[in-house]
């Protein structure tokens, strides 16, 4: 059910491995921001699926994806959206797996309107919401999930923590010197 399309990243899904990650946006106008979620999914090496789903402009396809997505072996969705933005709750609201919404910022309100349009969702229905365009986060939250069902994705979280930690450090040690 997945359209291939040159506009996007490519995924790091080959023919005999099943992607653990779904990425998907509201619109390719949100390729930018959603992007370096997909960043972060490739230096991990975690096997991702990456596709447009709209809401609004394809509610069918939406759904499909929302059903299908378990039984695929996807085991969290990354659904970046802006504006009015109903992708991450609709598709929460039909599939049982952990959605992850990134509200992406707009041209007019600052992302506040995505912001609030993706966090707050009625009791039963939970999206974890990042902050507004940051897919990174979105990302490395969906690979601390991967990281309970098997301890090699928190090993490699540990390794990317540690280096942060690191960065940091010289980063100071050269403005104390
Ligand atoms: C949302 O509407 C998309 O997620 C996008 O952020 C926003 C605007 O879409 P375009 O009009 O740029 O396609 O559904």
């Amino acid at each position: 059910i997945l359209e291939e399309s040159t506009h996007l990243p490519s995924s790091t899904v080959s023919a005999d491995t099943k992607p653990l990650v779904g990425v998907i946006m509201g619109s390719d106008s949100d390729l930018p921001v959603i992007s370096k979620g997909c960043d972060i999914l490739k230096q991990f090496g975690v096997p991702f699926e990456v596709t447009i789903v709209s809401a609004h402009r394809t509610p069918q396809r939406m759904t499909r994806y929302a059903f299908e997505a378990a039984s695929r072996g996807i085991k969290a969705i990354i659904a970046g959206a802006g504006g009015a933005a109903h992708l991450p709750g609709m598709v929460a609201a039909m599939t049982p797996l952990p959605v992850i919404g990134v509200p992406v910022k707009g041209s007019t309100l600052d992302g506040v309107d995505s912001l609030h349009s993706i966090v707050q969702m009625p009791r039963g229905v939970p999206v974890a919401t990042v902050a507004i365009n940051n897919a990174t986060n979105a990302a490395l939250l969906a690979i601390r999930i991967l990281g309970t069902i098997d301890h090699k994705w928190q090993k490699e979280m540990s390794k990317y923590m540690n280096a942060m930690e690191t960065e940091v450090l010289g980063k100071a040690s050269n403005l104390e010197s």
